[in-house]
Order: structure tokens, then C-alpha cells, then sequence
């Protein structure tokens, strides 16, 4: 019997018909792989991908307002902060977000004045920072022996929630617990004299703070362990009004006896009318030191307080000058001396500055700290 198929090689017709089948599934098997693999990886414009990017927006914002040294704007829709160095070039860093408001817009990062801006969130429909507060006061003897509360508001908290679409989907959201509570300020000029102060930059607006008054070259020979010991002048930078309430604290001292040692001039509320005040020490024969704290009129300078027989050395002085009522309150050595009214007239000749000097005798500064912003309340 010859083995009728036994050469036979080809596939029978069930054979065929199951090979197909077979790789049909697995054809669309393999399809619906490369289909989920595309969907996985998102496109530039998808919601996936949008979101994506705003998280990573959001943990950034997360992480630099964990180092607040102080806000200088805190609104729903914009933020300044202002956090400690970053790029090792031993200034502050200044950052801000803000979006313009209208739906589609981006959310914009700005860093130092305008040195690099990107849209962090390309396009969002809202974008809302909120606050939790707390407010920072601390009394002081006001006019008659009355008590006033200088008072910092201070961030606790910020939540902040992005819409990104116009449903009530995509949206990110983050909440930042602030440990140091950083106070919200409007401007801060502040020295300790360890660098050079003509290029120190503390609220990070990539514009120094201070300049030398005659625009010469600052001497960093005046300079030691800290300490200034005062040479040219030197004033705020650039041009401010110091309105509102100006808090300003300095560590001073006279070092040669018998005339005006360190002078501090400040014109509050510069913008047409304000107080020319000066706070300033002489080193008596005797070794003490008197503050005397003035203001002027009509070219006379008088003084309005003078603190005696105070101890050779340092002095620490704060004052707390309120524009609104034309007040300004004196500590010395932190003791609360008063306050006192002061004599209002036009400032356009004084600058609108703060200005660091000595007179015929001789000064050091360890420090001078302006805080412009908060309230008083009475
Ligand atoms: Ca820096
Ligand atoms: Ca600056
Ligand atoms: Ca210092
Ligand atoms: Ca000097």
C-alpha cells in the first residue's frame, strides 16, 4: 500500500483556517498594545500632559516658599517672595507668580526683578493663592502714656489651587506650611556691614539698596569684623517714600568725644510733605553718650527727645514712625523713651532717602534694619 499522503507537506484546509484566526488575535492583540502604549505616552497639548507640568509647577512654588525670609506682595493672584540664596552669588533670590486674571493666561514665574521669567503653567482658567495670617504686635507708649500696637501681618499658610480647564477637572492644588511665619512687608533696606553695602541686594530686585550719597566709590577699608566705621555717606537706593508706618533699628555708637558722632537721617513720607527726623549720638567728656532725636523746621533742626548719660559702646535704637499721624516713637538700649509728634513740611530738597553719616566727630554702625509696612493701631 503506497502512503497516499505521506510526502504530503502543505496545510489542510482547517488548518488554514485556525492559522488565521490565530494570527488575527494576535495581530489585534499586538494593535491594542501600541494603542495603550500611545495613549501612555502623553501628547504636548493633552490634560494628562497639562497637569503633569502644573504639578511639577506646583512642587517647585512648594518648595521655594518653605525658606520665605518675608513677602513683599501676597495677593490672590500674585506673589513676591523673597528666599536666601540660591545661586551662591550671596544675594537673596526674589521670586514671584503671578497670573494676569484672565482665563487662559499663563501662570508666570519671574526671578529677581526680570532677570528670567517662564511660564510655568502655560495656560489656566484661575489661579488662586490664599493666606492664613497671623498678626505680630508688639505695644509701645504712644502719645499721653496711651498704648499703640506696632503690628506685622505674618504668613502662616498659602494654599494655592490652579484651575486648568473650564470644567471642574484638572485641576492642581498644594499647601504650604510656613514653620518661620514670614512677615509681609513693603520694602525692607537693611546693612550688618560684613560686605561691601553699596551691592547688597535684600530684597533680591537685582538693584542695590545703597549707594555712596556722592556716587563715589564705597571704601571697604571703613569696614571691620561687621562694623562701619562711617565714612561717605551713604542712602537708600533708589528713591523711596518711606510712607506708611517705617520701622527702623540700629546698633550705633560715637567714637570721638565732643561734637555730632552718627547722624541717621530719615525723611519719612517723602512724596511731597513728610518729616526730615534725625536720630543721632555725641560722646560727652565725661564718656557717656547722649541720643538725640529731632526734627526740623523751616532750616532749624530741633530736637525733640534727647536720652542722657547713656553707656559708652553700642547703642541699640529702634524707631517706629507713622506718617499717618505724624508720630514717631523712640527706644534706646530697649527702653521705651515716648513719642512724639513732628513737624511736617516739604521734603523736595531732603531726597526721598534714608541717609547714614557722622558729624564733626566720629561713628560706627553695626547694623541699621528698615522694615517698611504694617499698621499702628491705637
Ligand atoms: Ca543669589
Ligand atoms: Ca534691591
Ligand atoms: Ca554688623
Ligand atoms: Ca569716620
Amino acid at each position: 500500500m503506497s502512503p497516499k499522503k505521506a510526502h504530503y507537506s502543505g496545510f489542510t484546509l482547517i488548518e488554514m483556517v485556525i492559522s488565521v484566526a490565530i494570527i488575527s488575535i494576535l495581530m489585534t492583540a499586538i494593535a491594542s498594545a501600541i494603542l495603550l502604549t500611545s495613549k501612555a505616552i502623553p501628547s504636548q497639548d493633552s490634560p494628562g500632559d497639562a497637569a503633569l507640568k502644573a504639578t511639577k509647577a506646583l512642587a517647585r512654588l512648594n518648595e521655594e516658599l518653605q525658606s520665605v525670609r518675608f513677602f513683599t506682595e501676597a495677593t490672590s493672584t500674585a506673589m513676591t517672595i523673597i528666599v536666601p540664596d540660591q545661586n551662591g552669588d550671596g544675594d537673596a533670590e526674589q521670586i514671584r507668580y503671578s497670573w494676569s486674571g484672565t482665563a487662559g493666561d499663563p501662570l508666570v514665574r519671574t526671578l529677581n526683578g526680570s532677570v528670567n521669567t517662564e511660564n510655568v503653567v502655560a495656560s489656566a482658567q484661575s489661579v488662586d493663592f490664599s493666606y492664613s495670617m497671623d498678626d505680630v504686635s508688639e505695644l509701645f507708649t504712644d502719645l499721653g502714656g496711651e498704648t499703640a500696637r506696632l503690628v506685622f501681618r505674618h504668613v502662616r499658610s498659602v494654599y494655592v489651587r490652579i484651575k486648568l480647564d473650564t470644567g471642574d477637572v484638572n485641576n492642581v492644588e498644594t499647601a504650604i506650611l510656613h514653620l518661620n511665619s514670614p512677615p509681609i512687608l513693603d520694602a525692607v533696606h537693611e546693612l550688618d556691614f560684613d560686605t561691601n553695602p553699596v551691592t547688597t541686594d535684600a530684597d533680591a530686585n537685582g538693584i542695590a539698596d545703597w549707594s555712596t550719597a556722592d556716587s563715589s566709590v564705597f571704601d571697604t577699608a571703613t569696614l571691620t569684623d561687621g562694623v562701619w566705621d562711617v565714612g561717605t555717606d551713604l542712602v537708600t537706593s533708589p528713591q523711596y517714600d518711606f510712607g506708611g508706618v517705617t520701622t527702623l533699628w540700629a546698633r550705633m555708637a560715637a567714637t570721638t568725644s565732643g561734637n555730632v558722632g552718627p547722624i541717621i537721617r530719615l525723611n519719612v513720607d517723602s512724596a511731597v510733605t513728610g518729616g526730615p527726623i534725625s536720630a543721632w549720638l555725641k560722646l560727652e567728656t565725661d564718656g557717656t553718650q547722649t541720643l538725640h532725636v529731632s526734627e526740623h523746621t523751616g532750616g532749624t533742626r530741633t530736637d525733640l527727645i534727647t536720652a542722657n548719660r547713656l553707656p559708652a559702646g553700642f547703642i541699640d535704637l529702634r524707631l517706629i514712625v507713622d506718617s499717618a499721624t505724624d508720630r514717631i516713637n523712640v527706644r534706646v538700649n530697649n527702653v521705651d523713651i515716648g513719642t512724639y509728634s513732628f513737624n511736617r513740611e516739604n521734603l523736595a530738597t531732603f531726597g526721598k532717602v534714608v541717609r547714614l553719616r557722622e558729624g564733626a566727630a566720629g561713628g560706627r554702625f553695626d547694623f541699621v534694619r528698615i522694615y517698611s509696612g504694617g499698621t499702628v493701631k491705637r
